[in-house]
Parts: structure tokens; C-alpha cells; sequence
């Protein structure tokens, strides 16, 4: 993929739709390379432009007109520590060495990109696969740092953008602070590891998302909740039970999170095939989602299918006992149902949602949680402290040994998951 003196190319925006998509291109002459596709508005080429200016203007591919573009170009020295031939030869022939980085901002369509991409590819460019942003962002620093950047190019929400950018400031330097503990303090080095482990758990959720499942018998306010969760009616309310047959998933964000918000068909017994398919996928759904919210009519007295599912739901992890329609004047209190967290809402006023938000970050561990702690965030990450972990008590000099090369080690010391330049 590295092409010797070449350019490489890489999309920084996450895959699919989205306002503004980003083209990185990498390469002692990026500037003439990109210079051949792009035409400022302003006339004149890039290389004519002054450094660290942004150019506004078309990309073009041969006569056609791809997309209005803002063209950035940087220069990158701190590159130097990454060893490749073409810089070895040009330091040995005492030459200084440096990569432009000219980063095209353009609209955010697939197309869009795509035709940006195979344009420069035909211009010489190799194009990158998605991770490969690791290979093009500034290749110095710990390989904390360069996870941290490969990460923030898939960020879902503005939570976890913070979280990345503090870790990546924060983070190598509690991992420089229990290395030099391993040997001469291994029970501390071991507590302040396992503490940045631990944070794992939620830390994955911040990146990947989860998905949150409204379960329930018929007509207990599934969809009126959903609907007001998401925050517009996306799925139909009504007051016929059994109502929603498919399942409907939308994205929406809870105090930073990324969550999948999935309603689900009424679970009853049902002598109508479609109605017991539905349910069925209502169950399939449910066992996947990380939080089951199990929604009850607390203005009627509990069905046989409310008694069975809460029956059910003692054997399930991260659920929530939601009792709707507080605000009926028979509404009844929460059932006493053990094991799960009650809270008593009104889907169709809004009132106790904002409980019932915290109840739900509380199940997946952000109670008390902040972005601005010491704390790993890749599946890679967590594996390496869990080896570390594991040696430490029986051999603290090798476990320093593996802190400094999984964790601590710099990029170019490393083998990163996108390749270097
Ligand atoms: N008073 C009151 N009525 C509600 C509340 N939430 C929902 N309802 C009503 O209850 C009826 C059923 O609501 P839905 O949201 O369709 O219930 P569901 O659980 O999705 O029903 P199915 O799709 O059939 O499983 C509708 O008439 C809603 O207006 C609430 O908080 N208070
Ligand atoms: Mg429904």
C-alpha cells in the first residue's frame, strides 16, 4: 500500500452520508498531485497558495466539476522518526525530509468521495483502506496517541470526541507513571492498572454505542415512549393493542452516549402467525440489546403476559422495570417486582423521563463517570493491560517490559493496526 515516494490517500470522516467529508492525502508532493484536480476559485495553484492557508475552489476530474472543495496544506516534520527508505536516503544525503499533508474538505456524500478518491487514485495515489487513518495522522507520539486519533475519526458524539482528546493528552502519562511503579511498588502499579482496565467496560460503550430495547406487553406505551425518545413519531401510537409488528430502531444520544433506541411488537399469546413472528423477533431483539426496558401499564392491572415477562426478566442483565401511565388517575405505584430498578413515568406527559434517562446510563455504568480520568478505550488496549496484569505479580521486570511495548511504546516502535507511512 506505501508506495515509495508516493501519495497516499485516506478518507478521515466515518464511511456513509454525513455535511462534510474529508480526503487526507499524504506525500512529498501532495500539493502537485492534488494541484492537477483542484482549481481555486481565487486561480493559481496550491503551490503557489502560503503555507497553513485554507483554498476554496473545485474538484474536478477532467472536464467535469466533482464538487465545491476547501483545500488545507501542511507540512509535516515530525515525521522524521518514522523510518522509510526515501527518508533514510534523502537524511543520508543530508537532505531535510518533509511530507505535505493536503487535507480536502468537501461535501459529505458516498459519491462524492468516492469520485474524489478515484480521481486521485488515477492520479497516482494509493488509496487507503478506512483504519488507515492510523498510517496518515501525525505519526509521533505514543501508540496511545495514535490510537486516540484513529478512534476520534470514528467518534459518534461530542461525549466521546472529549473523552478521546483527554486520554490522548492524559492517558500515555499514567502509563509512563505505573511503568516506573511495576518494580518498585507492584501493588500500586497493579491497583492503577486494573483502574484504567476497568474503565474499559463503559469506555466501549462511548465508541461503539448500545442498543436499548422497549419490551412489554401490548398497548403498555412502548411507542408513545420510543417516540418520545427519539423525539418526534417515528413509530405509530394507538390505542389497539398490538399495535407495532416490526421492530423500529433509530440512534439517539443519552447524555453523550451513542444508543440505538429499538421498539418492539407486544408480547402476548396470539393465535395470528404474524402477530407470533413479531413477537418472536421481539424476543430475538430483546436478548440482544445491553438494557431491556420492560414497560408495564400501571393504570390496569398486570396481564398475564406483564406476569410472565417480569418473571422472565429476573433472569435478564441490564433491565429496567418502567411502570407507564402515571399520570391515569388509576395509576397504580411500582410493583415491588426485586432484583430491578423501578421507575414510574407518564410516556405521554414526559414526566419521570429524565429519571428514567439517568436510570438507564446508572445500568450501563455511568454513574459517577467522567471522560476525564485515566482510562483505555480499545479492545487492543484492554487485552495488552490484562497480560500486564497477569504477569505483574509473578514477575514485575517483565511486566514493565510489556507496559513499555504494548502501551508505552512509540508508533514507530510498534506495529500499528493501519501500517506506517
Ligand atoms: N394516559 C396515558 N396513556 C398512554 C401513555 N403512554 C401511552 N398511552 C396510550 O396507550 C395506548 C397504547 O400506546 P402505544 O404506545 O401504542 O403502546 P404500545 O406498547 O406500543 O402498544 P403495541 O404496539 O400494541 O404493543 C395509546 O392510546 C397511547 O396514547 C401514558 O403515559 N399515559
Ligand atoms: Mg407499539
Amino acid at each position: 500500500m506505501t508506495t515509495e515516494g508516493g501519495h497516499r490517500v485516506v478518507v478521515l470522516t466515518p464511511p456513509g452520508a454525513g455535511a462534510i467529508g474529508v480526503v487526507r492525502v499524504v506525500g512529498p508532493d501532495a500539493v502537485s498531485l492534488v494541484d492537477q484536480a483542484f482549481h481555486p476559485a481565487s486561480g493559481g495553484g496550491l503551490s503557489a497558495a502560503q503555507g497553513d492557508r485554507l483554498r476554496y475552489g473545485h474538484f474536478v476530474d477532467g472536464e467535469e466539476t466533482i464538487d465545491d472543495v476547501i483545500v488545507s496544506v501542511t507540512t509535516r516534520h515530525e515525521g522524521k522518526n518514522v523510518e522509510t527508505p526515501k527518508r533514510r536516503n534523502a537524511e543520508t544525503r543530508g537532505e531535510e525530509s518533509a511530507d505535505l499533508v493536503v487535507d480536502i474538505s468537501a461535501h459529505g456524500g458516498v459519491r462524492v468521495i468516492e469520485r474524489i478518491l478515484q480521481t486521485l487514485e488515477r492520479l497516482g495515489a494509493s488509496v487507503g483502506e478506512p483504519g488507515d487513518a492510523v498510517g496518515l495522522a501525525w505519526p509521533t507520539g505514543s501508540q496511545i496517541e495514535h490510537e486516540a486519533i484513529e478512534a476520534l475519526t470514528r467518534a459518534k458524539t461530542e461525549r466521546a470526541v472529549r473523552f478521546l482528546a483527554w486520554q490522548r493528552e492524559n492517558l500515555p502519562a499514567e502509563l509512563e507513571a505505573i511503568a516506573l511503579l511495576c518494580r518498585s511498588d507492584p501493588a500500586a502499579a497493579r491497583q492503577r492498572l486494573t483502574a484504567i482496565a476497568d474503565g474499559y467496560a463503559v469506555a466501549r460503550t462511548l465508541m461503539e454505542g448500545v442498543t436499548v430495547a422497549l419490551v412489554g406487553p401490548p398497548n403498555s406505551g412502548k411507542s408513545t415512549l420510543f417516540n418520545r425518545l427519539i423525539g418526534r413519531p417515528a413509530t405509530v401510537v394507538s390505542p389497539q393493542p398490538g399495535t407495532t409488528r416490526d421492530w423500529v430502531a433509530e440512534p439517539v444520544e443519552m447524555d453523550g452516549v451513542p444508543v440505538t433506541l429499538v421498539d418492539t411488537a407486544g408480547r402476548r399469546e396470539s393465535d395470528d402467525p404474524l402477530e407470533q413472528q413479531a413477537v418472536e423477533v421481539s424476543r430475538r431483539v430483546t436478548e440482544r440489546a445491553e438494557v431491556r426496558l420492560l414497560l408495564l401499564d400501571g393504570s390496569q392491572p398486570l396481564s398475564s403476559s406483564g406476569k410472565e415477562l417480569l418473571a422472565a426478566s429476573h433472569l435478564w442483565t441490564g433491565c429496567l422495570t418502567v411502570i407507564n401511565k402515571a399520570d391515569a388517575g388509576n395509576a397504580r405505584p411500582a410493583p415491588n417486582v426485586g432484583g430491578h430498578n423501578n421507575v414510574s413515568i407518564s410516556a405521554l406527559t414526559g414526566t419521570g423521563c429524565d429519571k428514567l434517562l439517568s436510570a438507564i446510563l446508572a445500568v450501563l455504568g455511568y454513574r459517577g463517570w467522567v471522560e476525564s480520568i485515566p482510562c483505555l478505550f480499545t479492545a487492543r488496549q484492554a487485552e495488552a493491560a490484562a497480560d500486564v496484569l497477569s504477569v505483574l505479580p509473578l514477575d514485575p521486570m517483565a511486566a514493565e517490559q510489556r507496559l513499555q511495548q504494548c502501551l508505552i511504546g512509540r508508533c514507530d516502535q510498534v506495529t500499528t493496526t493501519g501500517g506506517g507511512l
